[in-house]
């Protein structure tokens, strides 16, 4: 109970840091909102159509809000976050839909005249941030029983688990199985929010480790933990707005990431994540279609939720293998939310083969503490050629081509698969988050931030693409190993 009580008085020290860092940044941020969604709205940053994002002044009555809508005829299409549940003293977040016959910017103009609004934006949307895999033969094949960490790991197989002193062999893996092998502990109290597709919960190498919500009961259509969601028993579907987080295979994507963070080791069957036994919890926001910034901040606040409701339930990131969006302040309130509850952000930098540092994409531009930006490297320790940089805002790369995880196949069967992106890259990062944290259980975020980063090694390759040309190196979390104090 002790370490319960340590560890919740220093979340709070450093929530308190973290909320002073943000608030700094959004005061200077501000004055400058209307101008970047505009400009994002001009570069053709896909939104939902005739539909708006507005967050209210906390001072704001309901008859403020009716006034405020009927500038433009707008109906509201989503509570998305409403004053009375919030924790940072801001007003309701509703989205809208417009009325007919007019642009979204002049609608944004008409709504920001209003004195009851702090800010409008679109509502944009998201894709996941995978790429086809690049053809490499020495890819090929099936990976034969490559899951315990007795070095037999073949080298096509899980090369992002390896390092320079495995055998075999490759200086640009994350080092998880060097850290794993020489007696690294992942801890099953762990927990990391996925924040994607749906992930395959009935996989034989995810099941063990996906979370179940004990406070939710079983699944008696009551809503027994009192979140607002009934029976979120693995998570919560915002996307179909139902319990369901594993809806076919088309959650192929979520499920590939979950399995790079958490899939499980020596059961003889496929690979390992890089903690192989954190609790995944799952809120999907991506569909078919993409996904929404009204959905993502709901699973965002989703998972922040559970752990403030329960601080005992170790919660220490998030993945976020999606991008492409406009500025939201909302998305960003969201995601600063998080880390005040002690949360990071591990999000992917995106395949566009930009400088992020000359053209922002969000959510990976958003300046935040608790966020850790993830370019990808490939195999030969280059950055993948379709991943995004900025020697400024990509703070690590990870392994992010061939890599091989759970995926339902086109029948939904549990299989395996060679993925690539900087979706791939990110449960990496999420996953030595989470080794880290199991590590050191008493670590806070910041800290556990900083220790990956600290631990990252250079790799010239990444000089002026990635902070410090950093490349995550987990292999030096092994028992013995400093925690911070
Ligand atoms: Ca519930
Ligand atoms: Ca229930
Ligand atoms: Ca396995």
């Amino acid at each position: 109970m002790s370490l319960h009580r340590v560890s919740a008085s220093a979340c709070i020290t450093a929530a308190l840091t973290s909320f002073l860092a943000f608030s700094a940044q959004t005061a200077f941020a501000q004055p400058r909102h209307g101008e970047r969604v505009r400009d994002d709205l001009d570069r053709g940053r896909s939104h939902r159509p005739a539909e708006l994002i507005i967050q209210f002044k906390a001072t704001a009555s309901e008859a403020d809000i009716r006034r405020a809508m009927s500038r433009v005829q707008g109906t509201v299409s989503e509570e998305v976050a409403r004053k009375s549940n919030r924790r940072d003293r801001k007003g309701d977040l509703l989205s809208i839909r417009t009325g007919q016959g007019r642009s979204l910017k002049d609608a944004m103009t008409q709504i920001e005249a209003d004195d009851a609004v702090e800010f409008v934006e679109p509502n944009w949307t998201y894709t996941h941030q995978q790429v086809a895999n690049p053809n490499d033969p020495a890819m090929a094949g099936t990976c034969r029983a490559p899951d315990a960490y007795n070095g037999n790991v073949p080298s096509h197989c899980l090369w992002g688990v390896l390092s320079a002193t495995t055998s075999p062999s490759n200086a640009y893996g994350s080092g998880a199985l060097a850290a794993l092998g020489a007696g690294a502990q992942c801890s099953s109290a762990v927990h990391v929010g996925v924040i994607d597709e749906g992930v395959m919960i009935s996989h034989p190498d995810l099941s063990t480790n996906i979370w179940v919500n004990s406070r939710d009961g079983t699944v008696d259509r009551r809503d027994n933990d009192g979140n607002g969601l009934i029976d979120d028993i693995n998570g919560w579907n915002f996307d179909g707005r139902n319990r369901t987080v594993y809806g076919g295979s088309f959650d192929d994507h979520g499920s590939h990431v979950a399995g790079t963070i958490a899939a499980r080791a020596n059961n003889a069957a496929g690979g390992f994540g890089i903690c192989p036994n954190a609790k995944i919890i799952s809120a999907k926001f991506l569909g078919l279609l993409g996904g929404s910034t009204t959905n993502a901040i709901a699973a965002i606040n989703y998972i922040t939720k559970l752990k403030v409701d329960n601080p005992t339930l170790r919660i220490v990131a998030t993945n976020n293998s999606w991008g492409g969006g406009g500025f939201s302040q909302g998305l960003a309130d969201a995601i600063a939310n998080a880390g005040n509850a002690g949360i990071l952000f591990v999000v992917a930098a995106g395949n566009s083969n930009v400088n992020l540092d000359a053209a922002p994409s969000y959510p990976a531009s958003y300046n935040l503490p608790n966020m850790i930006t993830v370019a990808a490297i490939n195999s030969a320790g280059s950055r993948a050629s379709f991943s995004n940089y900025g020697a400024n805002s990509v703070h690590i790369a990870a392994p992010g081509t061939n890599i091989y995880s759970t995926v339902p196949n086109s029948r939904g069967q549990a299989a395996y698969s060679y993925y690539a992106g900087t979706s791939m890259a990110t449960p990496h990062v999420t996953g030595a988050v989470a080794l880290y944290a199991s590590m050191c259980p008493n670590a806070t975020a910041p800290q556990i931030k900083n220790a990956i980063l600290s631990a990252a090694k250079v790799n010239g390759n990444l000089t002026g693409l990635v902070q410090n040309a950093r490349q995550l190196d987990l292999s030096s979390f092994v028992p013995g190993m400093v925690c911070p104090q």
